[in-house]
């Protein structure tokens, strides 16, 4: 019988590391998850799979703490998603981005190098590198490009990976995906801030919803498609980078558009435009050139961007609605 693997994964507390534990356990992983200290309880994204994981105290910021983990656990592969990863924040503090989202992926590679050289490491990179692109769509080689400290900060994660690869011989890979969403994505991003803000407004919680940009236009996926390419991205015969992305690119009025109308509303009766969320540098357009992932890795996406809008929507409903009948709009289908 085959031993059982077992994976650390660091960022467990959040959107993409609550998708990517679901999926290892399903795998029959054992998964151990890195989470820092915090006054408050930050598990509430993986407190279905509490009973199935170990979780290990540890910080990005704290080298000692990723080799003590790393020598009690031993895994076999390392999933690195701990970052500052919300781009507004970067830009209030770029130093402490830097700190975690650049320089904590080499206090990690670095533990890895002592302690399990032979694990093999997933680096969650970003399409925020690409930032101002040259071409469209982006591909492994389109040059990059950042637009936020988060962005700059990622393109030296993504590069020190590289470099550890190239100079130790290690097992390191890039996922450079695109905006991914689900209904466990932060509050503050714009997908679910729409969707939340439809269901508020929905049962009469809320009359407007105040957003930046509109025109800005990404790529956006499903966070639990995504979770299936950095695993199988560490199964391959030889590590190498890979662009993850739907291919598909849509604007955050289109995103609006979409999701008043499930609920029978039209976004431009509620939708105000508010100068406090444009930030000092904006990325106009991401779409992703996914070939590689999709010949090589057989990767491809299952949820299209407005079942994905649905998804969130409804899912936001349910939570705040709590059954109810909504005061504006209808309630769809969907949830009870
Ligand atoms: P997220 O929901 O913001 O989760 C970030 C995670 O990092 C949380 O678990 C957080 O812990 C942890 N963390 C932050 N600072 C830390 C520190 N100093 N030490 C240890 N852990 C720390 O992000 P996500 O959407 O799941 O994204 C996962 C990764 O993919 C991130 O690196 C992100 O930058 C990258 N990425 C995301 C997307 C996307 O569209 N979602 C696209 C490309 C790349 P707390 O719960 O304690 O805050
Ligand atoms: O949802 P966002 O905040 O995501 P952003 O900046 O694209 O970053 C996300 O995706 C990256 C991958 O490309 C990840 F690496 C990163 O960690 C994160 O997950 O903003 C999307 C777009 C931006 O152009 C922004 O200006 O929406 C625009 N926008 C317009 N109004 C808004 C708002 N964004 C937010 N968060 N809030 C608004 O009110």
């Amino acid at each position: 019988m085959e031993r059982m693997k077992t994976a650390l994964i660091t960022g467990i507390t959040g959107q993409d590391g609550s998708y990517l534990a679901e999926y290892l356990l399903q795998l029959g992983y054992r998964v151990v998850g890195l989470v820092r200290r915090s006054s408050t309880e930050p598990t509430e994204r993986i407190e279905h799979l509490r009973a199935r994981l170990e979780l290990a105290q540890g910080d990005m910021l704290d080298p000692s703490s990723l080799l003590r983990v790393l020598d009690q656990f031993l895994p076999d592969e390392v999933y690195n998603l701990a970052a500052q990863s919300f781009v507004q924040t970067s830009f209030l503090e770029p130093v402490h981005t830097g700190e975690v989202t650049a320089l904590g992926v080499t206090r990690l590679l670095e533990a890895v190098r002592r302690a399990v050289p032979r694990a093999r490491f997933y680096q969650a990179s970003s399409s925020e590198m690409f930032g101002q692109a040259a071409a469209s769509p982006q591909r492994e080689s389109t040059p990059f490009h950042p637009r936020s400290p988060y962005g700059v900060a990622k393109l030296y994660g993504h590069w020190i990976t590289v470099n550890y690869r190239e100079s130790y011989n290690l097992y390191c890979c890039s996922g450079i995906l695109f905006n991914h969403e689900s209904p466990r994505r932060g509050l503050e991003f714009v997908t679910r801030k729409i969707s939340d803000g439809v269901a508020r407004i929905a049962f009469g919680q809320a009359d407007s919803l105040a957003l930046g940009n509109l025109d800005a236009r990404r790529d956006w996926g499903y966070a639990g498609d995504y979770v299936r390419a950095m695993h199988a991205m560490l199964q391959q015969k030889e590590p190498r980078d890979y662009v993850v992305g739907t291919g598909t690119t849509h604007s955050v009025r289109d995103l609006c558009a979409l999701a008043f109308r499930h609920v029978g509303l039209d976004y431009r009766d509620f939708v105000v435009v508010d100068p406090r969320y444009y930030r000092p540098a904006e990325v106009d357009l991401l779409q992703a050139d996914a070939s590689a992932a999709r010949e090589e890795l057989g990767w491809k996406p299952e949820l299209d961007f407005a079942g994905l809008v649905e998804l969130m929507v409804d899912a936001d409903l349910a939570r705040r609605g709590h059954g109810a009948r909504p005061v504006r709009g209808i309630l769809p289908a969907g949830p009870a």
